[in-house]
């Protein structure tokens, strides 16, 4: 009787941490694929308990759940659920667990259901593999986010600017150039897709999303005014880098929610490279804004050799710039300086 209770205990864990999970995969990723095989494992659960002596029946003439002395004791992860992810990772262990447990307990009982939990234990691994992959996403670098702005090389060409910044160690680079036709900046966006490739940079396209989706870019950044983000997800899926543009707490902590990969947060410092410029943001905001967001946050406009260090300092994973890159004199040198400021945070 005790080993049915323990047994009992175990179906209803695994059948519910796979339920739960089937719902991320249905609702969370719209996944069919996925949710068909968590459908399949549910199936697989309740022809393991089949093949057990009396069955469903047996079990639930051993069940007291009002008895469980385990059933008020809460760990600590259990109550609190940060992100989607953790609530995958946690109901995905449940179904682990609890088809190890199941395993070991019915080995006596019947072979041949031992031997199907076993077989949902393993789905379970690279089920978890597979979407741990899709909720995570492709994470952003963080370090030197160098933006395109051809109006600001010195008339030299753009291609060599950025060769040259990524030669100096950018992580991040962004495609941004005003005044270009589509068909001009997709011709751009493809050179820039293959120089980023080969050299591991992330590259994002400012503003349309079509362009990234084209181009094959790791993403794209989107402005207050731009796309909403969840319909540039539908389109661009979530293996995509979507960051937002903010200029306050309220607008940070809202892109995070709505599910950002990073957010950019402008103006730091007066600029005149972008016009219509937000309200000057500060340090000591951008220090608030990343107390109160969990995703990387990107500081942006007026940054150069002379406060980068402060901005790092005040908690930015990542500084963008535009022409304290592409209007040095030497793009390469400049380029190492900045990034160098979070290689020495890393080893500091
Ligand atoms: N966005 P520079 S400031 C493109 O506040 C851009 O969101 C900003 O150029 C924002 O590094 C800015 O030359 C311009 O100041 C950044």
């Amino acid at each position: 009787m005790k080993i049915l209770r323990i047994i009992d205990a175990n179906i209803n864990r695994t059948g519910e941490g796979l339920r739960v999970v089937e719902e991320v995969a249905r609702f969370a990723l719209n996944h069919g694929p996925l949710t068909g095989e968590l459908k399949a494992m549910r199936h697989l659960l309740t022809e393991a308990v089949a093949l057990l002596p009396r069955g469903k029946a047996g079990l639930l003439a051993a069940r007291d759940a009002n008895e469980d002395v385990g059933a008020d004791s809460f760990s600590p992860g259990e109550k609190k659920r940060d992100s989607l992810k953790d609530l995958f990772l946690a109901n995905i262990r449940r179904v682990q667990e609890g088809a190890r447990v199941l395993e070991e307990f019915t080995k006596t009982k019947s072979e041949n259901a031992a031997f199907k939990f076993k077989e949902l234990r393993y789905r379970a691994y690279t089920l978890e593999k597979e979407m741990l992959f899709l909720l995570e996403g492709p994470g952003f670098p963080g370090g030197l986010y160098v933006i395109t702005g051809s109006e600001f090389t010195k008339g030299r060409p753009l291609l060599e600017v950025v060769a040259q910044a990524i030669e100096g160690g950018a992580k991040v680079v962004q495609l941004r150039e005003k005044e270009t036709t589509a068909r001009e900046l997709l011709k751009l966006a493809d050179k820039l897709r293959v120089m980023t490739k080969e050299a591991g940079v992330a590259f994002i396209v400012n503003d349309r999303v079509d362009l990234a989706k084209a181009a094959e870019a790791d993403g794209v950044h989107l402005g207050q005014d731009d796309l909403p983000l969840e319909v540039a997800r539908e389109l661009l899926g979530r293996d995509k880098l979507i960051g937002i543009s903010t200029h306050s707490l309220e607008q940070a902590v809202a892109a995070e929610e709505a599910g950002a990969d990073y957010i950019g947060v402008g103006p730091v410092f007066p600029t005149a490279t972008k016009e219509n410029l937000d309200p000057v943001v500060g340090l000591e905001l951008l220090t608030r804004i990343k107390e109160a967001v969990n995703i990387p946050i990107v500081a942006i406009g007026g940054i150069n050799d002379g406060n980068a260090a402060q901005v790092v300092e005040a908690g930015a994973d990542s500084i963008a710039v535009i022409t304290a890159v592409m209007g040095a004199n030497d793009v390469a040198a400049a380029a190492k300086r900045l990034q160098g400021l979070f290689t020495q945070r890393q080893s500091g």
